[in-house]
């Protein structure tokens, strides 16, 4: 095996920098925003990329997934009541298997970087390590997000204020979990009715509750997954994740549903 050894040091860096910007300024503008790479917002982007939406996910960790790594108590089992696991199916996840009639397990590894890689392949694009501080706002609702390098809330305070960056899209949906962030900020500025935290652990409840909340709470903003839980203060569920994908899923076709009615006026 000959490795091409004329390599340009130059040519490293121009290749990050070129493509990078190149896909960036692409997305000042986009039909969707998914904040949240979790396990709500990966399913998300999945149905809206493969309708032929142009969606970018802000990610603020490195690594993709959110909470689905971890299972429970760090345990890297990922359960799935019926009919969830549909999803995990589609996207090829190996290890699923029936553990009690209508309940799943499977490797959470598996499932989280399958479900990521699903909504790569439909074409949603993952800016990671982009933190959402804002939103957008007009009269007519949430037109976007405001963001910044995660990194730079890190800095010491006495760093100079580093001003963040605007991208505009449709609909944003709120996929950041427990904290609902997105939500969050909006609700404070705007002043839209808020809870901002989940309840203690209930899990039939809390399944039910996560879809059932799965809705725009103002214009152009929808919020799914745990930030739904949070946003009207239902239940917790633990570590299962059956509601997390199924309100994903919601919520991509109330976005779906929305963007074509304003597509036909
Ligand atoms: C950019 C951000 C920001 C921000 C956060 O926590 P997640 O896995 O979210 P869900 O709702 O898809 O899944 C929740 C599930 O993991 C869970 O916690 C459950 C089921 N808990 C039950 C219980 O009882 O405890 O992922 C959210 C993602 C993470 O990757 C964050 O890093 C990211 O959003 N994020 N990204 N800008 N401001 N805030």
């Amino acid at each position: 095996m000959h490795i091409n050894s004329k390599i340009d040091e130059a040519d490293i860096s121009k290749a990050i920098i070129e493509e990078y910007m190149k896909e960036l300024y692409d997305y000042t503008e986009c039909d969707v925003i998914v904040v949240g790479a979790g396990p709500s917002g990966s399913v998300a982007a999945k149905i809206l990329a493969e309708n032929g939406l142009k969606t970018a996910i802000f990610e603020r960790n490195i690594k993709p997934g959110g909470g689905m790594y971890v299972g429970g108590m760090l345990m890297n089992k990922l359960v799935v009541e019926s009919p969830a696991e549909k999803i995990l199916k589609d996207v090829g996840v190996k290890t699923l298997k029936e553990y009690k009639k209508g309940l799943y397990v499977c490797d959470a590894v598996e499932a989280g970087i399958k479900l990521m890689a699903g909504a790569i392949d439909a074409g949603a694009k993952v800016f990671n390590a982009i933190e959402t501080v804002d939103v957008i706002y007009r009269k007519t609702g949430i037109c976007g997000i405001v963001a910044n390098w995660h990194a730079v809330s890190a800095l010491p305070k006495f760093i100079t204020c580093v001003d963040p960056l605007c991208f505009k899209s449709k609909m944003v949906i709120d996929a950041t979990g427990h904290a609902a962030e997105v939500a969050r900020v909006a609700s404070e500025k705007i002043g839209f009715k808020f809870i901002g935290m989940e309840g203690s652990m209930w899990v039939e409840e809390a399944e039910k509750a996560t879809i059932r909340h799965t809705k725009e709470i103002y214009p152009g903003l929808i919020v799914c997954g745990m930030a739904a839980n949070s946003t009207y203060g239902a239940p917790r569920m633990g570590p299962i994740f059956g509601a997390m994908f199924l309100s994903g899923q919601k919520a991509a076709h109330l976005t779906l549903q929305k963007l074509k009615k304003q597509k036909k006026r």
